[in-house]
């Protein structure tokens, strides 16, 4: 009698345990791969946000400037890989960039404005 009944509470515990793993592997991976790319790079009070970012390559990038100046998203680095063109106050530029890497970008008008983005393919 007495191994029955701690053979049925062993095998309860063993099953509750295999319930809990089961919905943490599910759950997991889909929600860090929402997290990880943007279409939307916003600007606001001179800061770009999200930076860093990760898109890509490809991707049509969306930037809504909130500020009354204009900015741009140039690439920063060697050459000009990419270039927003000037996005007028309280308009929506976009940006398509088509080589993955990683880029340290500025602003054209505002060179202390810096910001980074992740291009994957
Ligand atoms: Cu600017």
């Amino acid at each position: 009698m007495r191994h029955t009944l701690l053979l049925a509470l062993l095998g309860s515990a063993l099953l509750a345990g295999c319930g809990d793993d089961k919905t943490t592997a599910a759950t997991k991976p889909a929600s860090d791969a929402a997290a990880e790319t943007t279409s939307t790079i916003k600007i606001a009070d001179f800061v770009y946000d999200p930076t860093p970012a990760t898109v890509r390559a490809g991707q049509r990038i969306s930037i809504p400037n909130a500020d009354a100046a204009p900015h741009t998203i140039t690439d920063g680095g060697t050459g000009k890989a990419f270039d927003s063109g000037t996005i007028k106050g309280k308009a929506t530029g976009s940006l398509t960039i088509g080589r993955a890497g990683t880029y340290a970008y500025i602003c054209e008008f505002h060179p202390f404005m810096k910001g980074e983005i992740t291009v994957t393919k």
